[in-house]
């Protein structure tokens, strides 16, 4: 079963990592952490299908759920990346309740949607050895899409209502650029309407995520009642580490343990 959704079922918070360094071996490498989910990024970082079946390969064998992000909402891609076995995927961008009904059919074989058929030559369908693949395969899927303008602020309600849609995933960056406040997503204004948006997507019952700033922020938010939250990113992790190491080792006060890395 997709992990993402019996998180949702169990009512467990799923915490989850950003990938943007768009490699297998630091997926991998973060795969070992735990986390309940990493979040494979074609939108903002230099990411190819083949990248991403590299990444898909190495966290294969962890008990994850891969979520995938394409740079738009096309049909083309997200078929592309269900084929080569996501099957959990981030929709940007979402704002109405058309375009939501559109990425689900996206996502299913004909007669419910639009998907183009393969199965013994996709990834998805072990190559062909699961013989209930094109019958069973929309089971496991897992279309959360992106609230991150004032636009999607306003269909809430519709989009979350829309069957296929499993959960809306709140964009702060995209969002708060939106209404205006480019860059200051801590701005009160851009929490304010973050804050409403989590409690309308609940009042909904549909699953909400974000992308959390930090530590506190994502605990805000899972107190909050968010279902999964991206509690950080692989380039931070690996910038902040890299800065702390440095900057402990030049302090007069820099400790040994954080040296010892
Ligand atoms: C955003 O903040 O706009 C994102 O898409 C990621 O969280
Ligand atoms: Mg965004």
């Amino acid at each position: 079963m997709n992990i993402l959704k019996k998180a949702f079922a169990d009512g467990r918070p799923a915490l989850g990592l950003w990938q943007a360094l768009a490699t297998p071996y630091t997926a991998e490498i973060c795969a070992h952490a735990g986390f309940d989910w990493l979040m494979f990024d074609g939108e903002h970082a230099p990411n190819t299908l083949q990248t991403l079946l590299g990444q898909l390969q190495a966290v294969a064998p962890f008990s994850l759920e891969p979520v995938a992000r394409p740079p738009i909402g096309d049909p083309v891609l997200i078929k592309q990346y269900l084929d080569i076995g996501f099957r959990s995927l981030l929709i940007p961008m979402v704002d109405s309740a058309d375009q939501a009904q559109r990425l689900v059919a996206a996502t299913r074989f004909p007669p419910a949607g639009i998907r183009g058929v393969a199965s013994a030559t996709s990834r998805a369908s072990g190559f062909g050895s699961r013989p209930d693949y094109l019958a069973r395969t929309h089971e496991d899927i897992c279309l959360i899409v992106q609230i991150e303008s004032r636009a999607a602020l306003e269909n809430i309600e519709a989009i979350a209502a829309v069957p296929g849609v499993d959960a809306l995933f709140i964009g702060p960056a995209d969002l708060a650029g939106s209404l205006g406040y480019l860059g200051r997503s801590g701005d009160p204004v851009v929490q304010d309407a973050i804050a409403k948006a989590l409690g309308r997507i609940r009042a909904a019952n549909k699953p909400a995520g974000i992308f959390a700033v930090d530590v506190a922020d994502a605990r805000a938010r899972i107190d909050a009642g968010a279902a999964f939250v991206s509690i950080g990113t692989d380039i931070g992790l690996l910038s902040n580490g890299a800065r702390a190491l440095l900057n402990a080792c030049r302090s007069p006060q820099g400790s040994s343990s954080s040296l010892a890395q």
